[in-house]
């Protein structure tokens, strides 16, 4: 099975699974000394991620934890732009977590070559701004809104619903003229889900993925409060729990894995890979 993905004319095959690294460029993510140390510490900490594996670094400028306050296109632009362009410019495989359309145009046209939705393309030019380029898209399901998703989610089947959202939201894509080995989907851990809903979609990864038309599924699991539930543990010690999951995802069939904790989520995957017969990254 060969499973490529078009990312902004680079190729990526996902036979292996891949890790993508969290890169937040919001102040409260570092040092507060100002613009020129907020680009500074985030180009260290890319670094750091691609040296240990990572294959993307996922640049975000808003913060979309449960409860988290909106920023303006034009604040969030000014934060992650400068990243993606150095990024781009050291041959890094950048993705951009955004929604907005304001935002999205200008990183793709710096070179971005993922764009990472947590709204699945669904704010207003979102889809148009993405189908204009030849990036690859990230899809993700989310219920509600960040601010609020939290308070009580609710879904009859959750897997047949974020299936069926994730399925609609593809169509929208391929409609709109994005090829479908442009396209990854997600079913969104912790947005808009309690810890049942979680462990459902979980389980259900490879359901997900069948009802939304067999495309390459990321997941991001690392350090979120469904760990926090079953551990007692604060956000700073979920990793252990973190890397559990990660092996339940790809046990699923999810190809990429997005992770704050790049190097020991690399190591895990290729422990996972020996195990499955594959062998080690690399070698088929
Ligand atoms: C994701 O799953 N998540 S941002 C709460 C936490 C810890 C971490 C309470 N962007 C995803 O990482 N993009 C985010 O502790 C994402 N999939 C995709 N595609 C939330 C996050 C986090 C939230």
């Amino acid at each position: 099975m060969t499973s490529l993905l078009l990312a902004g004319g680079r190729r990526l095959d996902l036979a292996a699974p891949a890790v993508m690294g969290v890169l937040n460029v919001t102040p409260d993510s570092f040092s507060d000394g100002g613009r020129h140390h907020l680009l500074d510490d985030a180009l260290r900490a890319a670094e750091a991620m691609l040296a240990a594996g990572a294959v993307f670094i996922d640049v975000g400028g808003e913060s979309t934890r449960p409860g988290a306050a909106a920023v303006s296109a034009e604040e969030e632009l000014r934060r992650v732009l400068p990243v993606v362009r150095a990024l781009v410019a050291q041959g890094a495989l950048v993705s951009l977590d955004s929604s907005k359309s304001e935002v999205i145009r200008p990183c793709l046209d710096a070179g971005a070559h993922l764009v990472n939705d947590v709204r699945a393309l669904g704010l207003p030019g979102a889809l148009q701004a993405v189908a204009a380029g030849d990036a690859a898209v990230c899809l993700m399901h989310m219920q509600g809104d960040p601010a609020s998703m939290q308070r009580d989610p609710h879904y009859g089947d959750v897997v047949t619903e974020v299936g069926g959202f994730l399925a609609a939201r593809v169509a929208a894509c391929v409609a709109a003229g994005i090829r479908r080995d442009r396209l990854l989907i997600d079913p969104g851990f912790g947005f808009g889900k309690t810890l049942q809903h979680n462990l459902a979609l979980l389980r259900g990864l490879p359901q997900v993925a069948e009802l939304a038309g067999g495309l390459p599924v990321l997941a991001g699991l690392s350090r979120k409060s469904m760990i926090g539930a079953l551990t007692g543990r604060p956000v700073g010690e979920r990793l252990a729990g973190g890397l559990a999951l990660a092996i339940a995802a790809v046990e699923g069939g999810a190809r990429i894995i997005r992770s704050h904790d790049v190097a020991e989520t690399v190591d895990a995957l290729k422990v996972w890979q020996a195990f499955r017969g594959a062998g080690p990254a690399g070698e088929g």
